[in-house]
């Protein structure tokens, strides 16, 4: 069973993370009229990620007898005035979601709920993932700097970057 705490942490994270699902989103449809096809795709398929891991802390929540709340969410910012840009606010909220992930596993042991620590564990290895696939993209857009051809070949390969879910 869940405590009072531990089950309002984890509904805020689900709130984090159906957030991290709809910035996500409105970045694919920001690459997607910009006829940035690849970058659109790597979006959605991102965005999707965000809704499992949003399910996944549902289930959890509800499974342990708490109760998930869904719950209204802040507008995402739909315009960015580069691709660089646009992948620099990916980084740093992933690096917001990693703080989050860390704080909940904190407090987890604090409480000593150690079943939350240990189902935590799977984000603690998908945030150590989603920062390294972040920085490596940003590394590669400063290599293209203002070059259009590089910016074809980044849209084109960009779906090849594995992503774990
Ligand atoms: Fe990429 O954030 Fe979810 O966990």
């Amino acid at each position: 069973m869940l405590s009072k705490s531990i089950e309002k942490e984890l509904n805020n994270q689900i709130k984090i993370e159906a957030e991290s699902s709809q910035i996500y989103l409105a970045m694919a449809c920001w690459a997607e009229v910009k006829g940035l096809e690849g970058v659109a795709g790597f979006m959605y398929s991102q965005s999707n990620e965000e809704r499992d891991h949003m399910l996944k802390l549902i289930k959890y929540v509800n499974e342990r007898g708490g109760h998930a709340h869904v719950s209204a969410l802040a507008a995402p910012n739909v315009t960015f005035n580069s691709f660089k840009e646009m992948f620099e606010e990916l980084y740093k909220h992933e690096v917001f979601v990693s703080e989050s992930i860390n704080e909940l596993v904190h407090i987890s042991l604090q409480e000593k709920d150690y079943s939350t620590h240990n189902f935590l564990q799977w984000y603690v290895s998908e945030q150590i993932e989603e920062e390294a696939m972040a920085r490596t993209i940003l590394d590669k857009i400063n290599l293209i700097g203002d070059d259009k051809g590089g910016l074809y070949l980044f849209d084109r390969d960009i779906e090849n970057l594995t992503v774990s879910t």
